[in-house]
């Protein structure tokens, strides 16, 4: 009890001090619940899927998780129930990212990829229902035998192109029933693994086959209230290390010349070069962004999301440059080191913090850029590091039902006890 009057002490005084600032808490509260967040399903299992239940899969084609934490879901039904104890740690409009690999076959014959249809999705698409969340997918081009010297849709081999191909159309039309079954416009993100170890003798051909490949997967327009596609670079991955197909380059061309969404994933640059200053130089030129927010470390680009000042920094130019109703933000890490759900709350939570720091940003150091006071604008932007952001972000909480810093993790530790700890 005391410590609850201590959070609604502390909220009280921080919002004075926005108000203060010219800051109005209460809108920022509202806006923030209203920000679609759409939460990665492949948290929960190791980007693993239910293609193969029973049998074993490993994952592969460029992607890894590490660890072996126990506790993992194994089938839909664990998934779905720490999905649900995953949300409520997590206030406002949240989705669920789902990948093709997370089709459901019951007791029926597995279905390959080229096969699936949304009946395989039935279930997700119910529980979506019941959950009140909306959906967004993914089709899968890894972790499968078709996935031939490490190449997809960019592949030399027509078969193999021909596959994935009906892949990518098939799971565009799962987006559009998803979207109409929930009344809620799907993202459909394509990323695939294709690329080189080592360096080719020809960058060109293969660009060139993807080119045609994705044309042929996005031949069939649907509107974009049922779904929208995106389209996902990156720099490197593992055992693809000299040359990836679809570049940053390539995917920017494509997206401006299809009217795409360009997903950009927040691992998947030089280490040194961030996603926020692309938002809005991108904006201006296609109709919509997709995020893949996530920490990269040295190789790796899934590591869980922290309130970082690139993390800060993405939700800031969102807000500022008003990019948050073009803009699909969703989550992609995969930790299997530490509690799953925990890991999954921990990123959910960091990069709504890092939305709500941005609403709550005073606007005087932009008028200090406007009147060209430079002196002041660094000022204030170093001042406002320190406001009192985290008693508005438990109060925040607490008013709308999700337990705060300190709370929500004896919760969670709980729910490894009675359920994870007993797979
Ligand atoms: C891979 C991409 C891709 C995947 C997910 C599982 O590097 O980031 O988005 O992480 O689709
Ligand atoms: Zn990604």
């Amino acid at each position: 009890m005391a410590k609850k009057n201590l959070i609604s002490k502390a909220y009280e005084v921080a919002a004075e001090q926005f108000a203060e600032l010219g800051v109005d808490v209460a809108e920022a509260e509202r806006k923030l619940l209203d920000i679609p967040l759409s939460i990665q399903c492949w948290q929960g299992d190791d980007v693993g899927g239910f293609e193969h239940l029973g049998e074993s899969a490993s994952l592969g084609d460029g992607l890894a998780v590490t660890g072996n934490y126990p506790g993992k879901a194994r089938n839909p039904e664990e998934l779905r129930a720490d999905i649900e104890k995953m949300l409520s740690y997590v206030p406002g409009a949240n989705r669920i990212a789902l990948h093709a690999c997370y089709a459901e076959f019951g007791s029926g014959r597995k279905v390959d990829r080229d096969a699936i249809s949304a009946k395989h999705f039935a279930n997700w698409i119910d529980w979506a229902k019941t959950a009140g969340v909306g959906l967004d997918f993914n089709p899968t081009f890894f972790s499968h035998p078709k996935v031939v010297g490490g190449c997809t849709l960019s592949s030399p081999d027509k078969g193999v192109r021909d596959f994935w191909i009906e892949h990518g159309k098939r799971a565009r039309e799962i987006s559009r029933a998803i979207g109409k079954a929930l009344g809620t416009s799907v993202l459909d993100n394509f990323w695939i693994p294709d690329g080189s170890k080592d360096t080719p003798e020809d960058r060109l051909a293969p660009r060139l086959r993807l080119e045609k490949a994705l044309d042929a997967c996005f031949a069939t327009k649907y509107p974009a209230s049922l779904t929208v596609d995106s389209v996902e670079s990156k720099l490197f991955g593992m055992g693809c290390e000299s040359y990836t197909v679809g570049s940053h380059e390539f995917y920017m061309g494509y997206a401006v010349s299809r009217g795409k969404f360009v997903c950009l994933d927040s691992g998947h640059f030089h280490p040194t070069e961030v996603i926020s200053d692309k938002l809005s130089a991108i904006a201006p030129f296609v109709p919509g962004i997709a995020l893949h927010i996530s920490r990269p470390v040295r190789w790796d680009s899934d590591h869980v999301v922290c309130l970082d000042d690139e993390t800060r920094r993405i939700a800031f130019e969102l807000v500022r440059c008003g990019l948050v109703p073009k803009t699909r933000i969703g989550l992609d890490y995969f930790d299997a080191s530490i509690n799953r759900v925990a890991a999954w709350a921990i990123g959910a939570r960091n990069f709504r913090k890092a939305l709500l720091v941005a609403l709550l940003t005073p606007g005087c150091a932009l008028k200090a850029e406007k009147d060209g006071d430079l002196t002041g604008r660094l000022a204030m932007q170093e001042d406002f590091r320190m406001l009192p952001f985290g008693a508005i972000w438990n109060g925040f909480c607490e008013k709308n039902g999700v337990l705060p810093d300190g709370a929500w993790l004896f919760d969670c530790k709980d729910y490894e006890k009675r359920v994870t700890s007993r797979r």
